[in-house]
């Protein structure tokens, strides 16, 4: 909306449209008076005290006004042609005006003030209804004998968002951003490439600077990959900053295994790094008699072994989940109950994250409303935050988003808007999918897992069930989308934020909604399942989901243990 105050539509469309008063003659003094600042200033103060502006306040304020502009100015008619002669006249009022506001910003602070007043009215009230809207689980989860807070451990909460795109995105959704979006994850993955291999050649090097017959290191982003007809395989490099292809080739024999599983573990659209011996004619780079000396075929960035860092000397710990899904008729209350009282009693407890997917949302797959408990997403995020109420107040939460959140599907997400998060309370961080968060000292990289089916999809031997494995290549690839098409979107971002750039103690994931913890390189790794029973969908995918999971991270070991909710016969 353009604020300019230029005409008098302009304010009367501007403030009505916000609900604000609307007096004809009113907007015309708005736009004689070089004394705006005085009329908006009263009426910014109004609304601060908390009275609703009508118009008959408006009336008196303009009334008002007038007779100070004309005890002070002889020549009301002509203040609109020479603006600066008023706002100088009266020093008394100057003093008193304090900062100088232009009309614009006074009138965007009007209208701040009341949508925020507006706003936390229909927060209140949505909450204060969800009782009457949602009996079921507001009275599980509300109407309870629910355990004291126990005082947390002494230790400070230190904590840093080091890495999200929210408020970042520079996505103007053209084609040319995908192409930089690729030359900057070739430009950061050669980067990492090179600290393992040394010095390697990027695609568009080649022919200027080696000769036939050398040996060299290459690194592009996978093009295609293909096996010929005579089982010898094949990969085409790319360049994506000068657009140069280079195919590279590895004759095999049978007994050749090293190279065939490489070879699979081998995704379009990663950046990779092989090593051999350029082609008399310059066409092709042989890889072979590489392997045959002992080298590996294919070299990935892969995360360096993590050496021990300052951690903090108590035992502080957080509480890792994922994949609430609030507002899901299959979402299981009285498994979320005995969280919420294990976090309460827990001294030690003093961090929690969340790897997305908070609530069930609207219309995420097909016919998914006749398994909704809660329709309105708005009502979904109020139950959500509501129930995060119960939390105690001191234990600092992160909240991540995936594919089921009110954000765009296509990674990296910025995190929730405003509309949504304003149904939580203060102790909540919202951040973007991925998130880097340090908290004392511990490095926990927050991905919600979108990647982690399409992965399954084209790496044999890999299965979205077991996510650790998968996780564990996202680490070696030093990627977490290392893929470009099947469930993953990406935006196309001048930068790629979804690069491991720096390697994290904990790497955390959801979406699949299945537990598993493992470690490798020192990292830990962990997928925290979900508090969402079957939904047919899942059913008519084969998804049997884990439900009621939560890892503890240890911050002061690393240690990482599973819990789960006590059961009951006939659950699930
Ligand atoms: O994901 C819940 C489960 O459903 C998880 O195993 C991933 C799987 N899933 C999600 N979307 C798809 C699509 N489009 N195809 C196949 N499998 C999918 P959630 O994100 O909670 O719905
Ligand atoms: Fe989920
Ligand atoms: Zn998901």
């Amino acid at each position: 909306m353009s604020e300019d105050f230029e005409t008098e539509s302009d304010i009367t469309k501007a403030l009505g449209s916000e609900g604000l008063f609307v007096v004809p003659s009113g907007v015309e003094k708005i736009l004689s008076y070089n004394n705006t600042n005085e009329l908006v200033k009263e009426i910014i103060s109004s609304v601060d005290s908390g009275e609703t502006i009508d118009e008959d306040t408006v009336s008196s304020l303009y009334e008002q006004i007038d007779k100070e502009t004309d005890d002070n100015s002889e020549e009301t008619a002509s203040e609109k042609e020479e603006p600066s002669t008023v706002n100088t006249s009266s020093p008394q009022k100057q003093s008193a005006e304090g900062d100088i506001i232009s009309p614009e910003q006074a009138y965007n602070k009007i209208i701040n003030i009341k949508k925020d007043k507006k706003d936390a009215r229909s927060v209140i009230n949505r909450k204060d209804t969800l009782d009457e809207r949602y009996p079921e689980i507001y009275d599980t989860v509300f109407n309870r004998e629910i355990p004291d807070i126990k005082p947390r451990l002494d230790c400070p909460t230190e904590y840093e968002i080091t890495g999200d795109i929210t408020g970042r995105s520079r996505s103007k959704g053209d084609f040319e951003d995908f192409k930089s979006l690729f030359g900057d994850r070739h430009d950061k993955m050669i980067n990492l490439l090179s600290q393992r291999t040394g010095s390697l050649y990027k695609v568009r090097d080649i022919h200027k600077k080696r000769h036939a017959g050398e040996t060299i290191t290459v690194a592009g982003l996978v093009w295609s990959k293909f096996v010929s007809k005579n089982d010898n395989y094949f990969v085409d490099l790319e360049d994506p900053r000068s657009n140069e292809l280079m195919r590279i080739g590895w004759v095999v024999d049978e007994n050749d295994r090293q190279i065939k599983e490489m070879f699979e573990e081998i995704i379009e659209d990663e950046v990779i790094a092989v090593r051999g011996t350029l082609a008399d004619d310059g066409g092709i780079i042989w890889g072979d008699d590489e392997v045959r000396r002992g080298r590996p075929p294919i070299m990935f960035p892969d995360v360096p072994r993590k050496r021990g860092k300052n951690t903090p000397n108590t035992p502080v710990q957080a509480a890792l989940i994922s994949d609430v899904h609030v507002g899901g008729e299959d979402f299981y209350p009285t498994y979320w109950n005995q969280f919420v009282d294990w976090v309460r009693t827990n001294p030690k407890v003093k961090y929690i994250f969340i790897a997305g997917d908070l609530v069930e949302g609207i219309g995420v797959y097909p016919d998914q409303d006749e398994e909704l408990d809660i329709l309105d997403i708005h009502d979904q995020y109020a139950m959500t935050g509501l129930m995060f109420e119960q939390f105690p107040d001191d234990v600092q939460i992160f909240a991540s988003v995936g594919n089921h959140d009110t954000v765009r599907l296509a990674e990296p997400q910025p995190t929730l808007d405003d509309k949504f998060t304003k149904y939580f309370p203060d102790n909540v961080e919202f951040v973007g999918n991925p998130a880097n968060i340090n908290v004392n000292g511990v490095d926990v990289l927050m991905y919600h897992g979108m990647s982690i089916n399409s992965i399954a999809e084209v790496v044999p031997g890999l299965d979205a069930e077991e996510p650790i494995p998968i996780m564990e290549l996202m680490l070696k690839k030093r990627h977490l989308a290392p893929i470009y098409g099947k469930n993953v979107r990406l935006a196309p971002e001048e930068e790629d934020y979804l690069v491991i750039e720096d390697t994290p103690d904990v790497l955390h994931s959801g979406h699949v909604h299945k537990y598993g913890q493992g470690e490798y390189n020192g990292v830990k790794i962990v997928n925290t399942a979900t508090w969402l029973g079957q939904t047919s969908f899942q059913k008519s995918k084969g998804i049997v989901p884990d439900v009621g999971y939560w890892s503890v991270l240890d911050l002061s070991t690393r240690d990482i243990t599973e819990k789960v909710v006590e059961k009951e016969e006939g659950d699930e």
